[in-house]
């Protein structure tokens, strides 16, 4: 049968996701070895641009206004703020960077022409850059395009059915429709979700049937574990167990074999064997450094020892690139 399919039913998947845990990571890791080259980990890091006191109401957010979480508030960085972070991260071993600002949604003004300059500016370090500002239209999905972005994540969160009882200012559809923008303008798609928010197996299921349901899968998808913060409505969230995430993500690499699933937020909170156990359920990528937006992460030598330790290697940036998003890695 072939493997890469956008028709996976819904029973399917979760078929998949309940099938004994060493059997199905044994699946993934096989799916994974025949569609990627499974030695090597894309080692991401976060930038957040614009921090807090967001408008919207997302449930497991520390950065939305409207909660008391301690985070601080900071206006736009400068463009040589975001350079001087970025070059600090390519001498760590990254190579994509993702800008995230707390906006619900991007808007045409001076703040998106400074996003647009960096954007460039990190592009020409020779780094992947990846943005994830809310909702975008298409025409402004190109002009990040024109500026070298090499995509633009924005997660469906988790199902269509439980995405009312988490966000409550925008609805899935508007989420779809930002994904639709970004692929429009012939950018890569990042899009994942969250596992601990209360949802059900069948949720999780779903969310990566709507994935597995693109016209085109993801080129990369987040998966991450909650990080519980105070003061938001889920700080009571009991934590994910190590094996639902190791079940998620070998889920996601069977329906999606050659997506770059990513092993998100809360590896804070796992131990290197539990890691070692999702990239041998094929998870091909990492946040690293000591933050991932506002929550602590691991930092780049811990990450490096790791992958050392796990015989794995940080991998190069652009090898999927279109030849005109290129430019900057050859010089
Ligand atoms: N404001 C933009 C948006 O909502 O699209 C971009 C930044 S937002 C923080 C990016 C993603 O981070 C969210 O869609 C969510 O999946 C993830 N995220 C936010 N808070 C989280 C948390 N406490 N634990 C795990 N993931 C989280
Ligand atoms: C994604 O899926 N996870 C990242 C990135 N995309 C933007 C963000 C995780 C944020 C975790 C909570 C925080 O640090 O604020
Ligand atoms: Fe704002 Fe994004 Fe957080 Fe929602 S997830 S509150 S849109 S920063």
């Amino acid at each position: 049968m072939n493997d890469i399919r956008n028709n996976w039913t819904k029973e399917e998947i979760l078929e998949v996701y309940q099938t004994p845990l060493l059997e199905l990571v044994f699946r993934a890791a096989q799916l994974h070895r025949k569609y990627n080259k499974s030695t090597e980990v894309h080692v991401n890091s976060l930038i957040s641009i614009k921090t807090g006191g967001c408008t919207e109401d997302c449930e497991y957010c520390p950065q939305a206004a409207r909660y008391s979480t301690g985070v601080d508030v900071h206006k736009l960085m400068t463009v040589e703020q975001v350079t001087d972070l970025a070059t600090k991260a390519k001498s760590g071993g990254a190579s994509r960077v993702c800008m995230g600002a707390a906006w619900r949604e991007v808007r045409d003004n001076r703040d998106f022409d400074k996003v647009v300059d960096m954007v460039s500016a990190v592009n020409n370090l020779g780094m992947e850059v990846c943005c994830t500002l809310g909702m975008i239209t298409e025409e402004q999905a190109k002009r990040l395009s024109e500026a070298g972005l090499y995509a633009y994540n924005h997660n469906l969160d988790t199902s269509e059915e439980y995405y009312d009882e988490i966000i409550h200012t925008r609805t899935y559809d508007d989420r779809l429709k930002t994904l639709e923008n970004v692929r429009n303008a012939n950018l890569t798609v990042c899009s994942g979700g969250i596992i601990g928010m209360g949802e059900s197996v069948e949720d999780r299921c779903g969310m990566l049937f709507t994935l597995s349901h693109l016209k085109k899968h993801p080129e990369s998808v987040p998966i991450n574990a909650l990080v519980a913060v105070e003061g938001t409505p889920l700080e009571n969230q009991p934590p994910v167990p190590i094996w639902d995430m190791v079940r998620m993500v070998a889920t996601t690499r069977i329906v999606m074999p050659k997506t770059v699933v990513r092993l998100s937020a809360g590896r804070q909170q796992m131990t290197l064997e539990g890691q070692a156990l999702c990239f041998l359920a094929g998870a091909n990528s990492i946040f690293s450094g000591e933050k991932l937006l506002t929550t602590p992460n691991p930092e780049f030598s811990e990450d490096m020892e790791m992958l050392r330790i796990f015989g794995l290697q940080p991998r190069v940036p652009f090898q999927d690139a279109q030849p005109a998003k290129t430019e900057a890695a050859s010089h």
